[in-house]
């Protein structure tokens, strides 16, 4: 996704520039030299925040993400997901905001002593080794084997049923509500309508995209009632003990649960699955003790 999208961007930029050559030469010494000195100055900063990075505090996880969110620490679930399993695993981190996007495009990534790590899934396996924090350890094969089909199933499937859902069918556009958006223009009316275009045509590359509003709903539900089923009366999903894939689980639903107002999951997670409202409200109690003062602005 980044290449191409790089590839695309260098296309479209090289065409530009050409045309732009023919109009009016001065002109484009003019764009070439204002974007190279940007370039230099971004690249300049980057520099300096990776020597603050890297010096800082040995093992000391810093978790780049967007900033915190009104009703839920983070928008996405794959960053709850993460500080979950960092709160599990009683792992120091600090959160940096500066820049969200890492070495594969996408948030959350981390940098821990010096190293840089993307994919919450494959940092949390990595950080698993490291420091001996492996909660699956004690599952049985089997047990290990649904764990990894839920994992799936919420980090690449249920993931765009919300997409869609946040980003296409909500017409009262909460997401531009769901955090203070730092940017340079107004969210809702610059940036949310190219990222929600963005999103939709990635969920068509997905393929969830290409049903109607009705059927992305009933398989977003259809993947409810399967967890909501499977966890049945049991504290967490495997059981007694909390595991890495409640961190993904949870990650995801706490979507539903904060960041969904007026969304259809949000009632069923009301109605119909009210084991799964329970036990967002029983990771978080565990888990995130502090959870409101982790909200932008804090609450008391
Ligand atoms: N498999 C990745 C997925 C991360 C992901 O998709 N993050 C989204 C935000 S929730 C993102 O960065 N999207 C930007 C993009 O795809 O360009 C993980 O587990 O970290």
């Amino acid at each position: 996704m980044v290449v191409w999208r790089a590839n695309i961007s260098a296309h479209l930029v090289g065409h530009g520039l050409k045309w732009l050559w023919r109009k009016t030469k001065p002109m484009a010494v003019i764009v070439v030299i204002t974007v190279g000195v940007v370039h230099a100055y971004n690249y300049r900063k980057k520099q300096v925040r990776r020597k603050k990075w890297n010096s800082a505090e040995k093992d000391l996880v810093i978790l780049h993400t967007i900033p915190r969110g009104r009703y839920c620490p983070n928008l996405s679930p794959f960053v709850v997901k993460l500080e979950t399993y960092l709160r599990m695993a009683d792992i120091k981190y600090e959160i940096d905001c500066e820049e969200p996007m890492g070495p594969k495009g996408k948030l959350p990534w981390i940098t821990l002593n010096g190293k840089e790590m993307a994919d919450s899934q494959l940092i949390m396996e990595e950080l698993g080794v490291k420091y001996g924090k492996d909660f699956s350890s004690n599952l049985t094969k089997e047990q290990n084997a649904v764990s990894r089909a839920f994992l799936i199933m919420v980090d690449e499937h249920l993931y765009w049923c919300n997409c869609m859902w946040r980003w296409v069918y909500d017409r009262d556009y909460n997401v531009s509500h769901l955090t203070v958006w730092n940017t340079l223009l107004p969210f809702h009316w610059v940036y949310r309508p190219l990222v929600a275009r963005l999103i939709h045509l990635q969920a068509w590359m997905q393929g969830v995209a290409r049903h109607s509003q009705e059927e992305v709903v009933d398989i977003g539900r259809r993947d409810l009632e399967a967890i909501s089923c499977f966890l049945g009366d049991k504290p967490f999903l495997m059981g007694e003990v909390p595991s890495e894939v409640d961190c993904a689980v949870f990650g995801m639903l706490s979507q539903f649960e904060w960041n969904s107002r007026g969304s259809p999951y949000l009632k069923m997670l009301d109605m119909e699955f009210q084991n799964l409202h329970k036990y967002c409200q029983r990771m978080k109690v565990r888990f995130w003790p502090d959870w409101n003062q982790c909200l932008n602005p804090p609450r008391t």
